[in-house]
């Protein structure tokens, strides 16, 4: 028999790619055959992407495929970050460039959730975590500052949906991504009638909910025809929300595991059948995130890799060539514990010069002495104060859900830096597992498999993960134990985290 073929396109904030991914003999094979940057653009004082530039990365990642395996092809399915959305006139154009979650626009958008509805009665219909960057706030500063831009609207779509409908020429919302809204019912798994009504978002809106898992269509046949593939491909929805395909392909066993989803943002969560919604993990600001195959993913936004990803852009400024890995080795040179940060202090969000505000941040709470011109230091107190927010979050985790956690897995492009998962163990004080690192590409390429009917269960999708990569552990290291436990002591003083 023939090997069905599927093509996944993970788009992360930073950069995309495009793999190409195969199931033989309970194994994954997969290539990546395409790899570009995303980032947003500044387009008349606002944060936009640009949508149409990556569907173009599409069509050049399906050349790349025709030109190596032919025109057959079982799948094609497309994740992305969450929360940003684009809307789509009757013809389908998109009415106009979408905004990146980070633009300004949101800025007192949340006065408004407790105006209209209060916040405790939107967290207990959506269970999700309040943050700016949600789709809600950035609804919210529609109607307050924008309304007419809702007048030729008929869909709103999300960005991996619109990539779908580039594809397929049928629109539909994928669960995951639009559970990060903080616009949907947790229990129906559907818009929430409730916020519509409440906030003035027209109904016209809520565009039909799908699952991870759904065939959508076939491609669209002009498609196909322009890049040279059969017109029978499949368009099967993986979880569009990024972290909901990492979340899918996490190796675990057993039930005493958390994990990291580890890129520019770090989730940290632990997997549910159910929402988690009560008085405790809304007082926590806990998300209960869409997951795939019935799932829940409980789990807290860290700000994640972003941190360093804005200061190695500007010392790339001076130093081109300057890369992770050396990012990486000079921290291992630097001092322990020089300072701490609260990565999800405001300062962090979207500086202007990050460095600059790491230094306010020094400043503010009194740690003086540090010498931020060098990259070491830097380096090394943006990873240690990240592994110490990893355990302060799972300590919340634990204490919301009253699981008992002994591992935690750690998958996504930031398992590529040993020394953040050696950091990671020590301020947990247990093992952690990672990869895999193409996590998301992975958790993509088999829901569109489970979608095609090769696989049955997420027990066995997992079972493939398993059977189709190398992981490492990282062990709590025994000589530093006591220095990490008054670091992270040392830690919530300085940062002012509320005793758990
Ligand atoms: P995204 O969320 O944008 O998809 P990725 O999962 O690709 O992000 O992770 C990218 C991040 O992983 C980078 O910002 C960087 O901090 C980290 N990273 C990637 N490769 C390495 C490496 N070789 N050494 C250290 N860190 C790395
Ligand atoms: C990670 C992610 C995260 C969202 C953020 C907008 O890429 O999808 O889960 O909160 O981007």
């Amino acid at each position: 028999m023939a090997v069905k073929r599927h093509l996944a396109f993970d788009f992360g904030a930073e950069s995309g790619r495009a793999i190409v991914g195969s199931i033989e003999d309970g194994r994954l094979t997969m290539e990546e055959i395409h790899r570009f940057p995303t980032q947003s653009m500044f387009v008349h004082h606002s944060l936009r992407w640009n949508v149409y530039r990556f569907y173009e990365e599409i069509i050049r990642g399906m050349r790349s495929y025709v030109a190596k395996y032919g025109s057959e092809l079982e799948s094609i399915g497309v994740d992305t970050w969450g929360v940003d959305y684009g809307f789509l006139a009757e013809d389908g154009t998109l009415l106009e460039m979408p905004y990146q979650y980070r633009d300004s626009r949101t800025n007192g958008t949340a006065e408004f959730i407790e105006k209209k509805l209060g916040k405790k009665k939107v967290y207990d219909i959506t269970g999700i975590q309040f943050m700016n960057i949600n789709t809600l706030n950035q609804m919210i500063s529609v109607v307050r500052d924008t309304p007419d831009r809702f007048d030729g609207a008929v869909d709103m779509l999300f960005i991996g949906d619109i990539l779908h409908y580039l594809l397929s020429g049928k629109k539909a919302a994928e669960f995951t991504v639009a559970s990060t809204s903080q616009m949907l019912d947790a229990y129906k798994k559907d818009w929430s009638e409730e916020i519509f009504q409440s906030f003035g978002f027209p109904d016209k809106l809520k565009t039909k909910m799908i699952f991870a898992g759904d065939v959508l269509g076939t491609i669209d046949p002009a498609v196909a025809e322009e890049v040279g593939l059969a017109p029978d491909v499949k368009i099967v929805v993986p979880a569009v929300h990024d972290t909901a395909s990492a979340a899918a392909s996490i190796p675990a066993e057993g039930d005493d595991w958390a994990y990291i989803s580890s890129g520019t943002w770090c989730m940290v969560g632990v997997e549910t059948d159910a929402p988690v919604i009560n008085d405790m993990s809304f007082a926590l600001n806990i998300s209960n995130s869409g997951g795939s195959l019935g799932k829940n993913l409980f789990l807290k936004n860290v700000m994640g890799l972003w941190i360093i990803q804005q200061c190695k852009k500007a010392w790339n400024r001076t130093m081109p060539d300057l890369d992770y890995p050396e990012i990486v080795e000079r921290a291992v040179k630097a001092k322990p514990f020089a300072a701490f940060i609260e990565p999800d202090d405001d300062l962090f969000f979207a500086p202007h010069d990050n460095i600059a505000a790491i230094g306010e941040y020094l400043e503010r709470t009194g740690q003086t002495g540090v010498d931020l011109s060098d990259i070491g230091t830097v380096a090394r107190i943006v990873y240690e104060s990240l592994a110490l927010k990893y355990r302060y979050v799972v300590d919340l985790l634990k204490k919301a859900t009253g699981k008992n956690v002994g591992v935690l897995h750690i998958i996504g492009g930031g398992t590529k830096n040993a020394l953040l998962n050696q950091f990671s163990a020590n301020a947990l004080g247990f093992r952690v597992i990672t990869g895999p690192a193409e996590a998301t590409g992975t958790g993509n390429l088999l829901l569109q498999a489970y979608g095609c009917g090769e696989i049955g269960s997420l027990q066995e999708l997992r079972d493939i993960v398993r059977n189709s990569n190398d992981f490492d552990v990282f062990d709590a290291e025994e000589e530093s134990r006591r220095e990490w436990a008054q670091a992270y002591e040392d830690f919530k003083r300085v940062c002012g985290l509320a005793p758990i």
